[in-house]
């Protein structure tokens, strides 16, 4: 991560270092960020003469709705202001197959495989992997198709040609929720669950550097600050689960909008009170993302400030590490015997870090100075 890009050098404007244009991203949100810098980003992606590709797998779909609904900007002003080629969306291009309204299509402009392949010949494109790639039934990954192809297929022919992978969601991600299903044997990109070496990456050979950008759905923002980022030839900094530390370094209970109910011990024991969610499962301790600041639709609101418990979605262990999601964490053995009022100070210091759930409970443990049964510190 040591390459500083000046943004300055791509356009006519102030000099902006990879860590002033993350800094100024992370801070003002897409919209400001975007009507402030747009004429940069967009000169660097012009000469960059890069284009996105974009993959869905086993999803809800939830991922490109998100994106959609981002109205702040909105998706369409967004990719004008930065001139961004998205040249492949299998759910968002208009009617496209081998027959289209009963007439054969044999061409790139009619027939979507004619497309990605022509596409992928050509190389060189950000692709974007939305939804978690399946390899069951044994190994053949079929129970996900495109069109007549195994996605898994799908996605191998085109990660190689790929500048840049961008994993969508925690499905594309992590697995996510299609790794509940084990005779589906799904995977993310780069990560399956918290493990690299069973990701889809490890698992087929290939080598592309892949940013995850988690949420189950993802905030707008994170996907469209990412790919400015990317497209303008910035090194994005990651953590140790592959996502940006400019929006997923802190722990949303750090910034939580109900924190200073917590910190007076006032936490409601059922829905609609004003209180810490903390006794209904609330796992924003967990999870670090920048929710409670940057906040969704618009900046209007986010999970814990409606009243819904964080259960933590932008984690590799999600969904089955977090769940039952109403259920204290302590009760998932999570935190282990440490009470949640010093998980809380640990997990803040945690932020500060950078760590992730495993570092919290490590630090969790450390600081409660159990022994393991070999008379090691654990
Ligand atoms: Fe997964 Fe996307 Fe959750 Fe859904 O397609 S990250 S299930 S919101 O939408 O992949």
């Amino acid at each position: 991560m040591g390459r500083v890009t000046q943004v300055s050098d791509l356009k006519n404007g102030p000099c902006m270092t990879r860590r002033t244009f993350l800094a100024a991203a992370a801070a003002v949100g897409a919209a400001a960020f975007l009507y402030s810098n747009a004429p940069a980003v967009a000169a660097a992606i012009e000469n960059s003469g890069k284009r996105v590709v974009w993959l869905r797998g086993s999803g809800c779909g939830g991922c490109t709705s998100s994106i959609l609904n981002g109205g702040n900007p909105e998706i369409l002003t967004a990719l004008g202001k930065i001139s961004l080629g998205l040249a492949y969306h299998d759910g968002l291009m208009a009617q496209q197959g081998v027959f289209v309204d009963g007439s054969p299509a044999g061409d790139a402009g009619h027939n979507s495989n004619i497309l990605l392949d022509g596409l992928i010949d050509e190389g060189k494109y950000v692709l974007i992997v939305e939804g978690a790639i399946l390899n069951g039934p044994e190994g053949s990954g079929r129970y996900c198709m495109s069109g007549a192809t195994p996605f898994k297929q799908v996605f191998m022919n085109a990660a190689p040609g790929a500048s840049c992978i961008i994993a969508l969601g925690t499905c594309a991600s992590y697995g996510g929720v299609s790794r509940l299903l084990k005779a589906a044997d799904a995977t993310g990109v780069s990560f399956c669950g918290t493990s690299r070496l069973e990701g889809a990456m490890a698992r087929y050979g290939l080598s592309n550097s892949v940013i995850n950008v988690p949420g189950c759905p993802p905030n707008p923002d994170w996907l469209l600050l990412t790919l400015a980022d990317v497209l303008s030839g910035v090194d994005v900094e990651v953590d140790a689960y592959g996502r940006p530390k400019a929006f997923f370094g802190s722990a949303v209970h750090e910034s939580c909008p109900r924190r200073g109910a917590f910190d007076r011990a006032a936490r409601d024991d059922w829905f609609s009170g004003g209180n810490c969610l903390y006794n209904l499962g609330c796992k924003g301790m967990l999870a670090f993302a920048d929710c409670p600041s940057r906040r969704w639709n618009g900046g209007a609101s986010m999970c814990t400030q409606s009243g819904g418990p964080c259960v933590a979605c932008v984690e590799p262990g999600f969904p089955e590490a977090f769940m039952p999601f109403f259920s204290k964490t302590e009760s998932r053995g999570i935190l282990e015997d440490v009470d949640v009022d010093t998980a809380a100070k640990i997990i803040i210091g945690a932020s500060v870090i950078g760590a992730g759930i495993h570092a919290v409970k490590r630090l969790a443990i450390g600081e409660s100075g159990r022994e393991d049964e070999k008379g090691g510190k654990r």
